[in-house]
């Protein structure tokens, strides 16, 4: 595991992200910069959890399920120390290892396959039922919500009072072809889940030490399942990807992957080069 606070492993992380989508011209960049700051908080403060026994069956569970954004997933795995940073090279490149949506046995502490959006929630329901005594993180997006799945999975687990269920909602505004609140608008988002018998809390999703401080007290409310509404900036910390749509599936060319590296003050710490900046033959990942 590497060293640091929280706001640092979050810098190394987005290298990790930049490097991984820019070498194998993939796409999502936004979707991973905007949750890294949740993960790291997760994996490093929250979540109960053991790198060296990724199987160990008291572990808390992690879903990424917005899948798409598993560069951030699988960064922030290797600088919790699940595997070397070797494995990144093989992102969604021919000959690789890492697909461009989360993949079940690809990598130690990848819980699920997810990219199929709408999946995480009720999957980690049944995971929260099945094993009572442990707890289920699920980090879903809001265009993610637009999916009925959700709503049925927050409906059945507050009926439930599935205390051991804690989702995160990384509510960056966008979504792959639009701003949310044009495409389908969740607003009251906080007073819907709150309906559903819902614990909720919102807090400023890039503050890692504020989310950790929110998820540090579980549940939000006893008999209830928790969830946390992070608000987030698409593309967050780079200045030419926050806000912006273009970058739900564009992937940075070898001078702006600099420009964001400069921008994120890569290097100053004397940390080694997870990823070379070369390109390398591709496989896109797809939308
Ligand atoms: C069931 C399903 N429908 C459509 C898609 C295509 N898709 C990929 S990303 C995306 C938008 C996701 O937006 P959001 O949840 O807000 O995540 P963000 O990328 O903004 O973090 C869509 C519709 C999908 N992956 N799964």
């Amino acid at each position: 595991m590497s060293s640091g606070s929280l706001p640092q492993h979050a810098r190394r992380v987005r290298e990790r992200i930049l490097r991984m989508v820019a070498a194998s011209k993939s796409s999502h960049v936004g979707t991973a910069l905007s949750a890294a700051d949740l993960l790291v908080a997760l994996y490093f403060k929250v979540m109960r959890i053991d790198p060296k026994r990724p199987d160990w069956p008291e572990r808390d569970i992690g879903l990424l399920s917005k899948g798409h954004g598993c560069t951030a997933l699988y960064a922030t795995l290797v600088e919790r120390g699940y595997a070397d940073p070797k494995i990144l090279e093989g992102f969604a490149v021919d000959g690789g290892t890492l697909w461009g949506h989360a993949t079940w046995g690809t990598m130690p502490g990848v819980e699920a396959a997810t990219g199929s959006l709408g999946h995480g929630l009720p999957l980690g329901l049944g995971m929260a039922i099945a094993k009572s005594s442990r707890r289920v993180f699920v980090l879903m997006g809001d265009g993610e919500c637009d999916e009925g799945s959700v709503w049925e999975a927050a409906l059945f687990a507050g009926h439930r009072h599935q205390e051991n269920l804690v989702a995160i909602i990384d509510y960056n505004k966008i979504q792959s072809l639009g701003n949310t609140k044009d495409v389908l608008d969740l607003e009251p988002l906080a007073a819907k889940w709150k309906a559903m018998r819902w614990g909720v809390q919102e807090v400023d999703g890039h503050d890692p030490d504020a989310v950790a401080a929110a998820l540090s007290k579980l549940p939000f409310e006893s008999g209830k399942p928790s969830v946390l509404i992070a608000h987030t900036v698409k593309g967050k910390g780079v200045s030419f990807m926050e806000h912006s749509l273009d970058w739900h599936y564009k992937n940075p060319d070898e001078k702006q992957l600099a420009a964001a590296l400069e921008e994120l003050g890569c290097g100053s710490e004397g940390e080694e080069a997870p990823l070379p900046l070369k390109k390398r033959s591709s496989r896109r990942g797809s939308p």
